[in-house]
């Protein structure tokens, strides 16, 4: 049996998964998993991952949660090639230091963008004070700086010459943003060229084919039924405003 794969290409995590198994052939059955529709909730899905988030995987009778720990599966059972997750000691410590960093370092405020530009006015049908949004582009701006000046360096990848899991986890993270209408590479000439050579990597078709749903995000919300975001009302007053 193939591996399951539940995913939502809207969500950043999900895009790494698919684009790392589409990226090495690995074989997986898609298996969509519509977050805004809420199918996270549903029974079915509970079975999958009890946590109620995708991407989600399921192996035989194995299941398997957080999309860090899916790679990382997938490099082993697969054995693809050394430079996404490097057996060099210093160089996976490196990927190990951006993938322990990325969750709060820059994720949190790349999600916050999505949601204070895009579903949230939808939500509560109003506009997102000016300073929420201006304090969150600041912790945008704070983390991307630390990506060029601290992981990037004058390095092509974070890990080195080559692409690793860490620059796969970081262009989805600031894919998102860019998905809102924020166009995070203005200005950012060293940030601007890595994003280039990840694309180049990946390949340009997978790339875009993977980002399609993001990018196409500010026409997919605007036609969206809002009584469906109902259901995140409650964590949206206390995230974010
Ligand atoms: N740390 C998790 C994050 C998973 C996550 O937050 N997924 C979001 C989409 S990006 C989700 O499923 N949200 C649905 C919900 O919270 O209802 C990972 O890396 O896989």
């Amino acid at each position: 049996m193939a591996l399951e794969l539940y995913l939502d290409l809207f969500s950043q995590p999900c895009r790494s998964v698919y684009i790392f198994a589409k990226k090495n052939n690995i074989p997986f059955d898609f298996k969509q998993i519509s977050l805004l529709e809420g199918e996270q909730y549903g029974e079915d899905f509970g079975k999958i991952n009890m946590m109620r988030k995708a991407p989600a995987i399921r192996d035989g009778d194995f299941t398997l949660a957080e999309s860090i720990a899916i790679l990382i599966y997938m490099v082993e059972k697969f054995h693809t090639p050394d430079h996404w997750y490097p057996s060099d000691l210093q160089k996976r410590a490196r990927v190990n230091e951006y993938l322990s960093w990325q969750h709060t370092g820059v994720r949190t405020h790349g999600s916050k963008i999505f949601w204070l530009k895009l579903l949230i006015p939808k939500a509560l049908e109003t506009e997102v004070p000016k300073e929420k949004m201006d304090s969150a582009l600041e912790d945008l701006d704070g983390s991307l700086k630390l990506i060029e000046e601290k992981f990037l360096q004058d390095r092509p990848f974070i890990a080195g010459e080559q692409i690793s899991l860490a620059d796969l986890v970081a262009i989805v993270e600031i894919m998102q943003p860019v998905g809102a209408g924020v166009d995070v590479f203005a200005g950012r000439p060293k940030l601007s060229a890595w994003r280039d050579r990840v694309k180049v990597e990946i390949g340009k078709e997978l790339f875009e084919e993977a980002h399609e749903r993001i990018l196409g995000a500010p026409e997919m919300v605007k036609s969206l039924d809002a009584s469906k975001l109902q259901v995140f009302k409650p964590r949206i007053l206390k995230l974010f405003l």
